[in-house]
Order: structure tokens, then C-alpha cells, then sequence
């Protein structure tokens, strides 16, 4: 490995300063004003609102000021000041849109009116709310149902999300992909098949009472800051933490807690990971192999030392299958392939399983770095392996803990927004609702996207989000986009996707999470689940962008109500009036884990809805929790050949998935652009590139597709040679649409293969 001195890269520590220098720009970016600034204390608090950013835990004792520098960034970029008009869009062609880039998009604000697009001015122009409801009823009456997507990002709240699937089924399909399709969908597959679970393990006090953490591929100092208050607590107690991981994020280095004076003030920070392991992208799957055989060599020795147990055998036998066919392929796999598949040296692997071994209670936390692989799948099944091994799952501060994006993404597939009929209690619809929902297999996001391109989707109604640019294939995706008949944007300010319009197309602006929803009954409540499945109330008090915004579960049922028969049991009206009344609907379709709900909106901390596994019931096929072999020893789904490059899209410090805040990506240390590939200085050297040269990528992917993205500057990074970085969403083009994990599709956008084009 090429040492630090030689690349480019950050001094400082995560927090700190600079992460209170970044909310003061963003301040002054978003012209916010001192009541938004005021809005930051009530962030995460009881009877507050719930942070739009991530969707880590908010604790029942939270701190002063519960949020972080990127939870400031969401929420002042909601209360901006500055406002997207009808003067705006009467002032700009579409066509002249979509030259701009994302960041000038979204900059010029909120959205403050409905608009419908005018082909004949090319530009968009306000109309109603009556119209576009009755607008886009009449669009989906006429059409095939089973042709209509409903896509959802993982914002909107849980009442607005059930009503959603809701309508989805009574007007006739499952087509409801939400961005968890690419995103956590790997371990919404891969967890249910090992242990029955579609969500993680843990509680917030397991990562009181545990002794060791390890971090597969997730990034908490930028993507859930939040988390870094438990983490650097734990290292105080001594907990040893080994991160996997191809770049050297900051968060995981070192913290410095902008809430602690004596820290600010003091050269004073906090050093995270014990042990940090740069494996290869894709090099996982043998990394955790390499562990799995030492914990089992270590077994043998300890057994016939001292006839005492490094495996928690009981809970082997008594929970669990398919143990002897995984240490039959350790046993079988040899240390030289693990050193090469994952890039690390045999001690460095064992270091870190002796740290598993020595631990009593082990959590184990990723994120897309494992989640968005070809064989992001067998990556976690091998996790689950290693946890299965010492007993680590159905215990007080053990467990496994997928790290989830969006704000309420986790809850959304809770409350019945899924393309897989079998996860919903279809029957319970069926009778509370007095209709037969439709039973067939809907479309995920791979599949809608399929479905464009062929032409059988003909409408794309999305429930916020920036689709066309957060999914694979960009280029054709987007020419094959206005074929479709209808397309409806609900959403609070401009991006990219309300640029590319189907024959018939609406942009719909909605309230933010921040401000007061008010409705006939008065001050609506909204819930949503965090990633350690706890569900919080949020209210909102600020007052909205514009008079005529409407709130999402209002343009929901007003859709609906324009689209659907008259139903008796079905109130549009009434829900809307009184959300109460749509968490009382959630109640009855999912009683174990909503009974009471109104009542506990605002539980201290949330309340948690339960999870089998972590009871050591095991909702799998067997029946026991299961030890699966892999299929390969690497998560990629390429060959290496001369040239061939892995490349790793990333999110910067200054962005929120598409949403760009700015051009700082200060814990990397890069400033000013985002037109950059990392790479390693040796791989610069041997390519015969030079620093500061600009590059374009292209595609390697054997499909004889022409995928190219230019203007890159080569920029040298500590990354393992054959792995480079560059920014997602603009590195969106280079990805194959077929390229994604075998058995949940999504994208595999964490080792896409290219070759540098000098
Ligand atoms: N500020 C901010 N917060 C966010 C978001 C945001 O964009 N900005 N996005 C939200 C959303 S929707 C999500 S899903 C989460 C995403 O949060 P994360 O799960 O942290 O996702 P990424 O930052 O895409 O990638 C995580 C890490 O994976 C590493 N990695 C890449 N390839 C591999 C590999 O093969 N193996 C291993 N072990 N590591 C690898 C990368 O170096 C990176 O550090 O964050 C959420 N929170
Ligand atoms: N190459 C690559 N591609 C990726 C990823 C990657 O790591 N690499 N990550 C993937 C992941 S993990 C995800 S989750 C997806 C993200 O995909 P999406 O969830 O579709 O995208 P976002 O960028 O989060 O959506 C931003 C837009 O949401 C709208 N919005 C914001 N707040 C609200 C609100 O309260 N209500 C409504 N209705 N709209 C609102 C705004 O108009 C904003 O422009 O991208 C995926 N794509
Ligand atoms: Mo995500």
C-alpha cells in the first residue's frame, strides 16, 4: 500500500470544527432563518420531528442537540428560504433544465405550486389540485393496471406509505418498488432466508453491553453520524472495533464530539477502530472465510487443549443447520485464495477473528459496501455464518445490524410498500377493505426499469425520490422515459427526473417533514422506523414553503380517490382529515406489532416492534437458523483481466444520495469538484497516468455496450490497487442495469467493472 503522505486526504478528525463549519455554510447556503435554525433543537426529540437524513436510532435520553452535521444539512435544506415558483418554470424551458446541474436544480428551492408539463411550451405551467387529480385518475383508468409503477423513496412517513400500497391494491397491481430495491433489499432477502428476518437484530442497549463491533462497508462519520455518539462511548468502555472497509473513512478513524466542550477545545479525539482492514472491494466474502477459519482452527486447539469450547455448540446444534457443509468449505478453501480474493494478509484476518474470538457478545454493522455486490447475498450469509458460530444473534448485546438509508425505508416495507406479495398479509387487506388485492409478483426497481425500456410500463407515479438518476443505465434509461404515457413527481424541490416527462406529467409539491401538516381534525402526527425497528411520532411546526402545498397523505388519497371506484370502506377523506385514523388502519393489518399504536406514537426512544430472531425463533424454511456455503469466494460478478478496474461509486460528506449540498467531501479530503477517480498512486503509475490528468471511464462490462463518463481528474488515494472511486450519482451511466445481486437485484454499484480511457 502506497502510504498516506503521497495522496490526497483529510488531517483532521471526523466532527470536530469542520462539521460545525459545515452547518454554518449550509446555513448561510439555504438563507435560513432563525426559526429553521430553532427547528434543529426540536430534531429527534420527543414530540419533535424525526431527522429527513438517516434513519439510525434516536435515543429515549438524546443529548442537547440530537442531531449531526449532515441531520442540519437535511433539515435546513428543507427550511430553505429560497422557492421554485411558477415565475421560475415559466422562465426556463425544460429542454434548458436539463443542462443544469443537480445541485443548481435543487438550489433554486422549494416547490410551491402544482404544475402540469406543456409539450407545446416545453416548459411547466400551474394548474390545480383538482385538475391534477383529476388529471391523473383519468390517465389511470385508462390503462391497464398491471402496466402502472408506484415507485417510493424511503422518506415518506408510515401513514403515508400504507395508504400508498393501499392504493396500489385496490387499483390493481404490486408494482411497488421502493429505493431499498438499491439499497438494503440484499438483506431484506438474504437476512429473511438465514434467520427469518428481514431487518436486523440489535437494540440500541446491545451496543451498550457489547465487547467488539465490527463495520463491513458502511460509512457512519458521513452517511449516520449520529451513530458515532454509541461508538466512541463504546471505545471508552473498551470495546475494540474492526472496520472492512477499501477507503480509510474518517469516522471510523477518529471522532472528536462537537458536543463536547473539552474535546473542541483540546486537541482531545477519539480513536475508533482497533484494527482497520482495507480489503478489496468484493473481497468480503473470503475475508470473513478467512475469519471463520481460524475461529474453527482455534476450536480444534482450545478443544484439545483444554477441552473447552471457542463455538457456542449448544446453540449450534440446537438452532441451526448446515454447520458441517460451511467448515467443510473452510476447510476446503485455502489460505492463498482468501489472501488474494481479499486483498489482506492472512495475519491481518486473523488478527481481527481473534478479536471475534476473545469477544463475548459481538455486533456486526454494514452497509451498501456490502449490500450493492453481484454476490452481495453470499456476503451476508458468510456474515451470518460468523455470527452463528459464537452464538452472536438472539442475545443482549450481540447481533447483526444492517445500517439503513432513507429515514423511513425500513418502515415503508413494514407497513405494506413491497413488489413481494408474500411479505404482506394480503387476506387482512382483503377483509378490512372488502376487495381481492392482486396476488401476482410486482415489479422491483430492476424490473420497472426493464419495463420501461421494453414499453410495458406505461405510467410511473413516484412518491418523492430522483429516480432516473439514482438507477443504473442511465443514458438509456432516460431516452426510454418519455415513452411512457403518464409520469407524476411528488416532491419538495427540483431534481433531475421531473426533467425527463412522460406524454402526460404533474409535479406535485409536499410538505416537508418540518412543517406543520394541518388537516380538519387539526395538527397531523406522522410515524416512522428507524433502523433498529423502533417507531417514532414527528411533528412538524414550522410553517410551510408555500400556501398551496398539500401534505403527501393528502396527495395520495386525492389521487386515488380520482382514480378508484367509491368504496364504503374506504375513506380517503376521513384518513386524510385525521391520521389517528390511518394508524388505527395500520393497527388492524399488523396487530402484533402496531397493537396500541396511537397511544405510543410518542414512546421515550420509540417503541420496538419486535423481531423473532432475537428471540431465537427462526421464521426460515427449516425452521433453525441457517449456515450457508457460498456460491463464490468474491462478491463481484467479473473476471480480473489487464486494465480491468473495480470501481466503487461513493457518496461525498456533502450530499444526500442525489441531493448535492456542495463540493466538499472534507473527510476525504477533496474540495471543490466532484470530477475526480481515486486511485491508488502505484495504479497511477503503472497505467502511465499522471495526478491532476483528466480521464474518461468506460464500461468493461463484456456486453459490448458503449458506457463512458469523462472530465475525471485522476486523483492519488489510499485505496487497494484495482479499486478506484469516483461520485455517485454521476458515475450512474458506467452501471449495466443486468448487473446486480443475483437474488435481490440490487444494482451492484460498489464494484462496477471499467477501464480508465486516457
Ligand atoms: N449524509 C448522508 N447520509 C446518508 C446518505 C447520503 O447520501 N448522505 N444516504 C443514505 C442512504 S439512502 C443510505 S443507503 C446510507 C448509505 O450509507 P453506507 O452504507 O455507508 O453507504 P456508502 O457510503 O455508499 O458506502 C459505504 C462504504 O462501503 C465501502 N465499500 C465499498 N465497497 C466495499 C466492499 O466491497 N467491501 C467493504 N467492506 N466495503 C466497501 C465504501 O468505501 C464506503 O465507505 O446512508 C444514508 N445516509
Ligand atoms: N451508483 C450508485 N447508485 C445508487 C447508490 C449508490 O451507492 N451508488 N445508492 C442507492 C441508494 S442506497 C438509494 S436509497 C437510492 C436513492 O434514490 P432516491 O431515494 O430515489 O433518491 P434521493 O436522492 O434520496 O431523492 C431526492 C429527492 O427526493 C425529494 N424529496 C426530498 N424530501 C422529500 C419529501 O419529504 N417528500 C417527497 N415527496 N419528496 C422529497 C426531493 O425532490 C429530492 O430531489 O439511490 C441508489 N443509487
Ligand atoms: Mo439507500
Amino acid at each position: 500500500m502506497a502510504d498516506e503522505e503521497e495522496t490526497v486526504h483529510y488531517d483532521g478528525a471526523e466532527g470536530g470544527w469542520g462539521s460545525l463549519r459545515g452547518i454554518v455554510e449550509t446555513a448561510w447556503r439555504e438563507r435560513s432563518t432563525p426559526a429553521a435554525l430553532n427547528t434543529l433543537r426540536r430534531q429527534n426529540k420527543v414530540k419533535g420531528f424525526m431527522c429527513v437524513s438517516c434513519a439510525w436510532t434516536k435515543p429515549a435520553h438524546p443529548h442537547t442537540f440530537e442531531f449531526c452535521e449532515n441531520g442540519a444539512k437535511a433539515t435546513l435544506w428543507e427550511l430553505t428560504t429560497r422557492r421554485c415558483t411558477p415565475d421560475f418554470f415559466a422562465k426556463h424551458t425544460v429542454t434548458e433544465l436539463k443542462t443544469w446541474k443537480d445541485h443548481d436544480l435543487e438550489q433554486q428551492g422549494r416547490l410551491t405550486h402544482p404544475m402540469r408539463f406543456d409539450h407545446a411550451s416545453d416548459t411547466y405551467v400551474p394548474c390545480s389540485w383538482e385538475e391534477a387529480f383529476e388529471g391523473i385518475g383519468r390517465e389511470l383508468k385508462a390503462i391497464d393496471p398491471g402496466s402502472a409503477v408506484f415507485y417510493a423513496s424511503g422518506r415518506a412517513s408510515l401513514e403515508t406509505s400504507y395508504l400508498y400500497a393501499l392504493f396500489a391494491r385496490l387499483y390493481g397491481h404490486n408494482n411497488l418498488p421502493d429505493s431499498s430495491n438499491m439499497c438494503h433489499e440484499t438483506t431484506s432477502v438474504a437476512l429473511k432466508k438465514v434467520i427469518g428476518s428481514p431487518v436486523g437484530t440489535c437494540v440500541l442497549n446491545d451496543f451498550h453491553l457489547c465487547d467488539a463491533m465490527f463495520f463491513f462497508g458502511q460509512n457512519p462519520g458521513t452517511n449516520s453520524p449520529r451513530l458515532l455518539h454509541p461508538l466512541q462511548e463504546a471505545v471508552r468502555r473498551g470495546v475494540k472495533i474492526v472496520t472492512f472497509n477499501p477507503i480509510r473513512e474518517k469516522g471510523l478513524e477518529v471522532f472528536k464530539n462537537p458536543q463536547s466542550p473539552t474535546e473542541m477545545l483540546t486537541p482531545k479525539e477519539t480513536k475508533i477502530s482497533t484494527l482497520y482492514l482495507q480489503v478489496k472491494s468484493g473481497g468480503d466474502i473470503a475475508a470473513i472465510m478467512g475469519m471463520i477459519k481460524h475461529v474453527l482452527a482455534a476450536e480444534e486447539k482450545k478443544w484439545a487443549e483444554e477441552k473447552l469450547h471457542v463455538l457456542d455448540v449448544d446453540f449450534i446444534k440446537q438452532h441451526t443447520i448446515g454447520f458441517e457443509e460451511v467448515k467443510a468449505k473452510a476447510d476446503a478453501t485455502s489460505w492463498d485464495e482468501i489472501e488474494r480474493e481479499s486483498g489482506l494478509a492472512r495475519a491481518d484476518i486473523e488478527a481481527a477473528a481473534q478479536i471475534y474470538i476473545e469477544a463475548e457478545r459481538s455486533i456486526c454493522l454494514y452497509g451498501m459496501g456490502l449490500t450493492q455486490h453481484v454476490h452481495g447475498f453470499d456476503s451476508l450469509a458468510m456474515l451470518t455464518n460468523l455470527w452463528l458460530l459464537k452464538g452472536n444473534i438472539g442475545r443482549d448485546g450481540a447481533g447483526i445490524s444492517p445500517v439503513r438509508g432513507h429515514s423511513n425505508v425500513q418502515g415503508q416495507r413494514t407497513v405494506g410498500i413491497s413488489e413481494k406479495p408474500e411479505l404482506v398479509p394480503l387476506d387482512k387487506y382483503a377483509e378490512q377493505f372488502g376487495f381481492e388485492p392482486p396476488r401476482e409478483e410486482g415489479m422491483n426497481t430492476v424490473k420497472a426499469c426493464e419495463g420501461i425500456l421494453s414499453g410495458e410500463v406505461k405510467a410511473f407515479v413516484s412518491l418523492g425520490g430522483n429516480f432516473v438518476r439514482a438507477i443504473p443505465e442511465r443514458e438509456k434509461m432516460e431516452a426510454a422515459w418519455s415513452n411512457m404515457r403518464l409520469t407524476v413527481q411528488i416532491a419538495t424541490k427540483l431534481n433531475r427526473s421531473h426533467l425527463i416527462n412522460g406524454e402526460v406529467a404533474y409535479l406535485l409539491p409536499c410538505l416537508g417533514r418540518s412543517e406543520e401538516d394541518r388537516q380538519e381534525s387539526g395538527a397531523q402526527a406522522v410515524t416512522m422506523e428507524d433502523s433498529l425497528s423502533c417507531i417514532h411520532g414527528s411533528l412538524g411546526k414550522n410553517k410551510p414553503a408555500s400556501k398551496d402545498l398539500k401534505s403527501e397523505v393528502a396527495i395520495v388519497a386525492g389521487i386515488a380517490k380520482a382514480t378508484l371506484p367509491p368504496n364504503p370502506k374506504v375513506d380517503w377523506d376521513g384518513w386524510t382529515a385525521d391520521y389517528a385514523k390511518v394508524r388505527d388502519l395500520i393497527e388492524q393489518t399488523y396487530p402484533e406489532q402496531f397493537h396500541d399504536f396511537n397511544d405510543r406514537v410518542f414512546t421515550p426512544g420509540g417503541f420496538y416492534r419486535g423481531n423473532a430472531a432475537r428471540e431465537r425463533v427462526w421464521k426460515t424454511e427449516s425452521g433453525k437458523a441457517q449456515f450457508t456455503v457460498p456460491k463464490t469466494m468474491r462478491s463481484i460478478g467479473f473476471a480480473d483481466k489487464e486494465g480491468r478496474y473495480r470501481l466503487i461509486t461513493l457518496r461525498s460528506n456533502d450530499q444526500f444520495n442525489t441531493t448535492i449540498y456542495g463540493y466538499s467531501d472534507r473527510l476525504r479530503g477533496i474540495e471543490g469538484t466532484r470530477d475526480v477517480v481515486l486511485m491508488n498512486p502505484e495504479d497511477i503509475a503503472a497505467a502511465g497516468l499522471s495526478k491532476g490528468q483528466v480521464i474518461a471511464l468506460a464500461s468493461d462490462a463484456d456486453d459490448g455496450v458503449d458506457r463512458r463518463v469523462g472530465g475525471l481528474t485522476v486523483t492519488p488515494f489510499l485505496l487497494p490497487r484495482g479499486c478506484i472511486g469516483a461520485y455517485y450519482p454521476e458515475m450512474n451511466p458506467l452501471i449495466p442495469l443486468w448487473y446486480h445481486d443475483e437474488e435481490s437485484k440490487t444494482p451492484a454499484a460498489k464494484g462496477v467493472p471499467v477501464r480508465i480511457v486516457a
